[in-house]
């Protein structure tokens, strides 16, 4: 059996992340690590802060706080988010951790030596007043094209036009404020990808064709368009320093390596982390998830602007290396989740955020819903409308309501244990077959990692016991056939106990309810559709309690609520 590697796409630290970002990165790295554990594969997920880069500084600047120290505090909120989610990793690290600096200036000797790295001297605007050199995104003045006044070096916010810094108007540091710019020439260390372009091509032909197309045509689009040298340090405070050994000039002036260049050697960092935090006795070996790790299944998750760096960058940093670095085997890319069909934007408070969202509801109801409709062949649309109507129907109805009828009638009329009465019969066989095959079809879309027909196989589980309880009918069996509506009511327990241990990728925490619910020891992590078919796990006379309603519905009055404070249109 493989060991599986996972990865979700590294937050960036600036901010919680919205639920876009989580349906697209953690969530499904989430139920994807949570179900091969449960199949007994050996897995590791992993996960950090990408904590470099002028957002970083900018962020840190507006809160007024060091960096080192925003990027703390940020860590610290983003984990609680994260756990709050119910995202089990194996370890949650950071791009700045000593593990990840290590690494990070490893790969650049090595591609170094290899004749990959190569110093080049460029033009820069520096500014006296800070004594320092400004990256594009720290010179702020003027849109020549909308006339937007805090356009920054790289970007016109408004009107989106990419720019060069000396197209501004009005140019001044965002650091100072000063006017007195001048251009002077500096150094700084190139990646050569364009002596990688081949190698890279045969990567992406060979690994690729398993891909989803969202994330092969990406890759394979860059590379059409030919992969050019790149600048891999920029002039910051914050970051992983040029090492002084080999780039002693560079290093003198405090260069530091671009945030993408640290950021996916964060992977690797962030494995070191969970390594070096082995308690006593605990044996953790990072390297062997990582270098000359063929037994290692490598699956990485991510939004599609994300796709570039992961296919393209990431591997020909790896290759240049010359030395066996895992590289990646599956690339699971995601669409644009939107609200309303419109960005979601922190600035015009639209959309809602990961904090905002488990203060309104628990996390099952964002997971379920958000993998149900996760944004896999095309953009999905988030609205109130639809969110309400998949909780409500789904959630509340389907599980939720089959699981309190069947327990709550059970208890009033047989007790507080699981009733004995007929054999199964003709009915729960085809119940069974029913059953077995809907939980094939169910694995099947979860090792193919397709996560929206997964979730529609798990809720046809869910409805093929609303059937068989409706068919049956026991609250009339007990009136001519009391047995037999105990043999209804047991099969239908069967079926939670079912549900408990298979909705567990989707929804964690619920399904943790429902295992509580009998009063036996259950060490199955999973059921196959071979065991599933007999329903008799849980024998006639184990204790059971009823559990809480699971999922409330959402009424009308909640929705206007919710409609006012995060807004209702895109627009
Ligand atoms: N932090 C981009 C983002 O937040 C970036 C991902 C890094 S993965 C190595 O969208
Ligand atoms: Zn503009």
């Amino acid at each position: 059996m493989a060991r599986h590697l996972i990865t979700s796409a590294l937050p960036y630290i600036n901010g919680i992340k919205h639920l876009g970002n989580m349906v697209g990165s953690m969530l499904p790295a989430d139920v994807y690590a949570r179900y091969l554990r449960q199949r007994g594969h050996e897995v590791l997920y992993i996960c950090a802060t990408d904590e470099h880069g002028t957002p970083a500084e900018l962020a840190a600047k507006a809160a007024g706080l060091p960096v080192a120290e925003f990027c703390t505090r940020q860590h610290e909120a983003q984990m609680a988010v994260y756990d709050g989610f119910g995202i089990r990793f194996d370890h949650f690290g950071r791009t700045s951790s000593a593990q990840n600096v290590e690494i990070t200036q490893h790969f650049a000797r090595r591609l170094k030596e290899n004749g990959f790295i190569e110093e080049r001297t460029t033009r820069q605007v520096y500014s006296p007043a800070d004594g320092r050199f400004l990256p594009d995104r720290y010179i702020v003045g003027t849109c020549p094209h909308c006339g937007y006044q805090a356009a920054r070096g790289d970007q016109c916010e408004n009107c989106t036009r990419v720019l060069d810094p000396t197209d501004l108007l009005d140019a001044r540091s965002a650091v100072s404020g000063s006017t007195d710019l001048e251009v002077r020439e500096t150094k700084h260390l190139f990646l050569l990808q364009s002596k990688l372009e081949s190698e890279v091509a045969a990567f992406v032909e060979e690994h690729g064709k398993e891909w989803p197309t969202l994330a092969s045509s990406i890759a394979r689009k860059w590379l059409t368009e030919g992969l050019h040298d790149r600048a891999i340090t920029r002039d910051l405070e914050w970051g992983v320093p040029v090492p002084a050994d080999v780039w002693p000039d560079l290093a003198a002036e405090g260069k530091v390596f671009y945030v993408w260049f640290d950021a996916p050697i964060g992977y690797i960092g962030a494995t070191k982390e969970w390594a070096d935090a082995a308690g006593e006795g605990e044996e953790r070996d990072w390297r062997s998830w990582w270098y000359e790790a063929e037994d290692v299944r490598y699956t990485e998750f991510m939004a599609k602007d994300n796709v570039p760096f992961h296919t393209v960058m990431f591997p020909a940093t790896q290759l240049g290396t010359r030395e066996p670095w895992k590289n990646v085997d599956y690339v699971k890319a995601f669409n644009w989740l939107t609200y309303y069909g419109g960005k979601f934007s922190t600035s015009q408070n639209r959309g809602i955020f990961a904090d905002a969202a488990l203060e309104l509801l628990p996390a099952d109801y964002w997971r379920y819903f958000l993998m149900a409709n996760a944004p896999e062949s095309d953009d999905s649309s988030f609205s109130w409308e639809l969110f309400a109507s998949v909780v409500n129907k789904d959630l509340a109805d389907t599980l939720g309501n089959f699981v309190n009828r069947v327990l709550s009638f059970s208890r009033k009329r047989f007790g507080e244990q699981v009733p004995a009465g007929h054999a199964a019969g003709e009915a729960e066989q085809r119940l069974g077959e029913e059953i077995a095959r809907l939980l094939a079809e169910y694995e099947e879309h979860l090792e193919a990692l397709q996560f929206r027909k997964a979730a529609f196989a798990l809720r046809a589980l869910w409805s093929a016991g609303n059937s068989y309880l409706e068919e049956k009918a026991p609250w009339l069996e007990i009136k001519t056939d009391p047995e037999g509506a105990a043999l209804t009511l047991r099969t239908a327990m069967n079926l939670i106990r079912l549900y408990a241990v298979v909705s567990e990728p989707f929804v964690p925490f619920s399904a943790r309810t429902l295992r509580g619910v009998f009063d036996f020891e259950d060490t199955a992590t999973w059921v196959t559709p071979e065991e599933a078919r007999a329903l008799d796990a849980v024998p006639a006379g184990t204790g059971f309690t009823v559990p809480p309603v699971l999922f409330a519905k959402l009424t009308e009055e909640d929705l206007d609520g919710y409609r006012q404070r995060f807004g209702d249109s895109g627009a």
